[in-house]
């Protein structure tokens, strides 16, 4: 049934229900010096390159192969529309290696007609902390698909992440693959509801006018927690420790330090959004949430090109009630012009969405890790990693 990643060090569908398997590394790493020291063959039209994502002109060839051929909800009727400062900051964070940027060209023509990223980072898995590859953008292009391209990209990502002593991986997919270790579900939150309804990303409920609804998702014109701020660099200190320890809690998390806070989390223009609240009486900073700018081109409609999304980030509440932080993260994405605030049922999330007017989505995103098993699956509230 998977012809390729039956071959894999991952989890195997047959093994789900084998309780004797140990959790943990599933492959042990083999010496440098035994990894295939050249890249995977690409068939003859094709060569391998390494995208330079601070090379504006690299950066907009990505750009525009991702806009036109990336992801696309089950009824094709919107595409991800990755920024091109969101794809520099999402593959620039500290310590990341420009080999694992990688993009396919046609050999005459020089066009770029596939892509696949790595970036380093550390994830926790119960007690074991582990080097990782993130794996994410894996994009071929739409006239090049179901030609088993994919798997020989997949196989030079991992080559060359093993190329640099890491032997794990992190990555989401829609789609259901050999396995996941949980299933999550995306929830939106209304923001502007007229123009969702306009574009069919979601319909007048029954027994409900257009006015009742914009009546039902109405927010406050600013918020409501006093103290509540935008994130500065010098929250970062504050921020980590309250991240770090509330990340403690989950079974999959990733482990954060001071310089990853600033990279990840500190606020970047149209790009990540960050409050904190600083209590007005001891300065103290007690909560913190965040969101991150995804838009979703509108294909084909007459008038709207551009869904406006806000995905929730990490969120974390010692002193403000959640559901409360939530609903000011609501407001300020209303202020910022968004159209929707999207969540996954992942952390603590569950808790807020029917209470702050949440519907479900369409299809699930699975979490996958390569060659580390995990004894059972998990539950959604048991992941603490959010993947771009
Ligand atoms: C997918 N999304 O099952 P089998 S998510 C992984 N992730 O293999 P072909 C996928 N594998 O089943 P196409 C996958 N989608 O026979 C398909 N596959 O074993 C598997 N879409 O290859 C599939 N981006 O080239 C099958 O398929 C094999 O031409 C078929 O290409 C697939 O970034 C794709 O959804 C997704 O651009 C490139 O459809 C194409 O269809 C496309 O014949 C639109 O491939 C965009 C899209 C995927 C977004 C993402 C995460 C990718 C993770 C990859 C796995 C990383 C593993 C860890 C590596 C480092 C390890 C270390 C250390
Ligand atoms: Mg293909």
């Amino acid at each position: 049934r998977h012809k390729f990643w039956e071959t894999q060090p991952v989890g195997q569908f047959k093994d789900l229900r084998d309780t004797t398997l140990p959790e943990g590394v599933i492959e042990p790493p083999t010496p440098i010096s035994e990894v295939k020291q050249e890249p995977y063959n690409l068939p003859g039209p094709y060569e391998w390159v390494t995208c330079d994502m601070g090379s504006e002109e690299t950066c907009a060839e990505v750009y525009n192969l991702l806009t036109n051929n990336y992801v696309e909800d089950d009824e094709n009727m919107f595409r991800f529309n990755y920024s091109k400062e969101f794809l520099r900051w999402a593959l620039h964070p500290p310590g990341y290696y420009k080999s694992w940027h990688i993009g396919v060209r046609v050999k005459t023509s020089k066009k770029l007609v596939a892509f696949i990223t790595g970036i380093p980072a550390k994830i926790r898995v119960r007690s074991d902390v582990v080097s990782m590859a993130e794996v994410n953008f894996l994009c071929v292009h739409k006239k090049l698909r179901s030609k088993r391209l994919a798997p020989v990209m997949i196989k030079e990502v991992t080559r060359r992440v093993h190329l640099e002593n890491i032997w794990q991986a992190a990555y989401t997919a829609g789609v259901v693959l050999p396995t996941p270790i949980t299933s999550c579900q995306y929830w939106h939150r209304s923001l502007n509801p007229k123009k969702l309804i306009d574009v069919g990303f979601s319909r007048l409920g029954p027994r409900m006018t257009m006015s009742r609804t914009l009546k039902l998702y109405k927010l406050p014109d600013s918020t409501v927690t006093p103290g509540f701020r935008k994130m500065e660099l010098r929250d970062v200190p504050a921020v980590t420790r309250l991240v770090r320890t509330y990340l403690l809690q989950f079974v999959v998390a990733p482990d954060l330090d001071e310089c990853d806070v600033e990279h990840w989390i500190l606020p970047k223009e149209g790009v990540v959004d960050s409050f904190v609240i600083e209590s007005p009486e001891t300065h103290e900073i007690t909560d913190f949430c965040s969101f991150y700018t995804l838009p979703s081109s509108i294909l084909g409609h007459p008038t709207h090109s551009t869904l406006r999304a806000a995905y929730s980030y990490y969120n974390v509440a010692t002193k403000t009630p959640l559901l409360q932080l939530m609903n000011d993260a609501h407001i300020v994405a209303k202020q910022k012009n968004f159209d929707v605030f999207n969540v996954l049922d992942l952390m603590h999330n569950e808790t807020f969405l029917k209470e702050l007017k949440y519907g479900p989505g369409g299809g699930k995103l699975h979490y996958y890790l390569y060659n580390y098993r995990l004894k059972h699956i998990l539950r959604p509230s048991e992941l603490g990693l959010v993947l771009l």
